[in-house]
């Protein structure tokens, strides 16, 4: 009788047992993705590409190089962060990042003077530069956003300049954009020889 009570008790612990490790396995395959994040599919990319010039200086400032356009289908999602990763020959030839929002809503040409900034880092360590943003989306309404950049002092002439936004390292509504590599051809070469005849400059490389 004490026997066949223990052996139950054993029986019962082992169910148990297998009902913790059950829970602790489907919540490791709920919080892997999580962690990895997931993709905003109620985002689209209605449009992107460079807007790079082709020559740039040192200390020229807010340097076009990428646009962008987002739609939503959901409403009031929060667009909060990006990460835009430099793809020129050199980080250092750069001393700011900028994300600036069109004043027309969509369809525009960047004017640093009259669109409007909603993030900044003028802190560059890596390739990777990221930004906290503070945006609303509206549903069905297509907004266009710039990445522009300021060139450093002492940026090198004959190098190229040139952003790109990989697939995920935008964050909207905790969720990530875009689905693909943002990386279109264009980029800008760097003028530092005086008299800066930039139509007649044709560096090596
Ligand atoms: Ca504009
Ligand atoms: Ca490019």
């Amino acid at each position: 009788m004490v026997k066949q009570m223990v052996q139950e008790t054993l029986k019962t612990r082992r169910k148990g047992l297998g009902a913790v490790l059950l829970a602790g396995f489907l919540l490791t395959i709920l919080i892997v993705p999580l962690a990895q994040g997931v993709r905003n599919n109620q985002v689209t990319t209605v449009d992107m590409q460079s807007i790079c010039p082709q020559f740039t200086a040192p200390l020229a400032l807010k340097v076009p190089m990428l646009t962008f356009t987002l739609g939503d289908s959901a409403n009031g999602q929060q667009f909060t962060g990006a990460i835009v990763t430099y793809s020129g020959d050199s980080v250092t030839d750069i001393s700011g990042v900028y994300l600036y929002c069109e004043t027309a809503g969509n369809g525009g040409t960047f004017d640093a003077s009259t669109d409007v900034l909603l993030a900044s880092n003028t802190t560059i360590t890596s390739t990777a530069i990221a930004m906290l943003v503070s945006f609303t989306l509206v549903q069905n309404v297509n907004h266009q956003f710039y990445i522009a950049v300021d060139i450093a002092a002492g940026a090198v002439d004959g190098n190229r300049v040139d952003v790109r936004i990989n697939t995920d390292e935008l964050t909207i509504a905790a969720k990530t954009w875009p689905d693909s590599n943002w990386n279109p051809g264009g980029q800008s070469t760097i003028d530092a020889q005086t008299p800066w005849d930039w139509a007649n400059f044709a560096p090596a490389g």
